[in-house]
C-alpha cells in the first residue's frame, strides 16, 4: 500500500466539501505542525532534570515551561500565524482569544482544545493527548471573534481530532465524513495514513473508569460496572476493566477494541471533570463518526448547550452498546 501523508489525504478529501475553499484544509494542517513541535518536547519530558523543569533554566539558560503552557503556545502561534481561525478558546486560558489580527478577523473558524489532556501522567511516562474541537464562526467575518463563537453545540462541529502521544504518535481526526488515522513517521516527520475508516467494533468488552469513585457516583453507574463484571453473554468471558487515567488514551484504545469510557458526575463534582467544549465535544464528534455513542447518562453530548468557555459534563462515550446499557441502568435508578 503506498504511503498517504496527512496533507496529501487532506487535500485529497478537500473534494469532499464542493465549497471548499481550503480553510480547513490549511488549518488541519498548521494543527498538524503544532502536533509534531508538541511531540518533540513530549518525547524529551523525561530529560527535564537534565533541560530544566518549569520555572527553571536549563543547561543552555533558557527559562523552561510546563509542557502543557508550552503545548498550549505551540498551538496558539500554528493557529494565529496560519490564519484559518480568527480565535480560540483552551483550557490553559480563563479567556479565549480573539485575534486582532488582520489575516484573522477575516478568517471563518474558531478552534477549541485542551493541548496537553492528562499532562499529570508526564513524569510516569503513561500516554497523554492533545484534543481539539472547530467550529465555523457565527460573528460576522471581519469582526473579532467574541464568546459565542465558542458557545457553540457540538453538532455545529466542522472538525474535531486528537493527537495521542504514546509508543507510537497518531493524529486521528473527522470532519463528518468518516475518521481516519495518521502516525507520525518521525524519519521523515510526516503523519501518515495508518488507519483509514475507523469504527469501533461491532461489539466491545473493555470497562474504563476510576473505580475509586464508586462510593460518590449515582447507583445507575456502579450497577452498570456491577453488570460489567458478570460474564458477557456474547463472548462468555468476563469484561476487561483498563483505565490510564488519560482520556485519549482511553479513548483511542476502546476506538480500537471496543469499550465504554466513563467519567461520571460525583457527589463533589455532580458536572464530573472533563470539559464539554474542548474533550467531550469533539470526542463525541469522532465517537459518531466512527459508529459509537457519546451522552452524559441520559442526553446526547452533542446537544448539550454551552453555556460556558469551560462547562463540564458527565461523560458515557464508546462503544454504542456499552454506552445504551449504561444509559438503560441510570433511567432505571432515576
Ligand atoms: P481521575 C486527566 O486529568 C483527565 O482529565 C483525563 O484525561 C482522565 O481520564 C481523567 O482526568 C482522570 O481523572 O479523577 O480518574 O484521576
Amino acid at each position: 500500500m503506498s504511503m498517504v501523508t496527512l496533507n496529501e489525504f487532506i487535500m485529497e478529501r478537500q473534494a469532499d466539501f464542493p465549497f471548499a475553499s481550503g480553510d480547513l484544509s490549511r488549518l488541519l494542517a498548521d494543527i498538524s505542525i503544532a502536533a509534531k513541535i508538541i511531540n518533540h518536547k513530549v518525547n524529551k519530558a523525561g530529560l527535564q532534570d537534565i533541560l530544566g523543569a518549569e520555572g527553571t533554566t536549563n543547561v543552555q539558560g533558557e527559562t523552561q515551561m510546563k509542557l502543557d503552557v508550552f503545548s498550549d503556545q505551540a498551538l496558539l502561534n500554528a493557529v494565529k500565524w496560519g490564519g484559518q481561525v480568527c480565535g480560540a478558546g483552551s483550557e490553559e486560558n480563563e479567556k479565549y482569544f480573539a485575534f486582532d489580527l488582520e489575516h484573522c478577523r477575516k478568517a471563518k473558524y474558531v478552534i477549541l482544545f485542551d493541548p496537553l489532556d492528562g499532562s499529570s501522567n508526564i513524569d510516569v511516562n503513561v500516554s497523554i493527548g492533545t484534543i481539539f474541537s472547530i467550529l465555523r464562526r457565527t460573528s460576522a467575518v471581519g469582526d473579532l471573534a467574541n464568546i459565542n463563537d465558542f458557545l457553540q453545540k457540538g453538532s455545529e462541529q466542522v472538525a474535531a481530532g486528537y493527537v495521542i502521544y504514546g509508543s507510537s504518535t497518531m493524529l486521528v481526526y473527522t470532519t463528518g465524513h468518516g475518521v481516519n488515522g495518521f502516525t507520525l513517521e518521525p524519519s521523515i516527520g510526516e503523519f501518515c495514513l495508518s488507519h483509514a475508516n475507523m469504527h469501533f467494533p461491532e461489539h466491545g468488552n473493555i470497562y474504563s473508569i476510576n473505580e475509586g469513585n464508586m462510593s460518590i457516583c449515582e447507583k445507575g453507574v456502579r450497577d452498570f460496572v456491577e453488570w460489567c463484571k458478570d460474564i458477557d453473554k456474547k463472548t462468555n468471558r468476563p469484561f476487561t476493566a483498563r483505565y490510564i487515567g488519560s482520556l485519549v488514551a482511553d479513548f483511542h484504545r476502546n476506538l480500537i477494541k471496543g469499550g465504554v469510557y466513563i467519567y461520571p458526575g460525583t457527589k463533589k463534582n455532580p458536572e464530573g471533570k472533563l470539559r464539554l467544549q474542548y474533550e467531550c465535544n469533539p470526542l463525541a464528534f469522532i465517537a459518531e463518526q466512527a459508529g459509537g455513542k457519546a451522552s452524559d447518562g441520559k442526553n446526547r453530548i452533542m446537544e448539550l448547550p454551552p453555556k460556558e468557555l469551560h462547562q463540564r459534563t458527565p461523560l458515557f462515550i464508546g462503544s454504542k452498546h456499552l454506552v445504551e446499557k449504561a444509559e438503560e441502568f441510570i433511567q432505571k435508578n432515576s
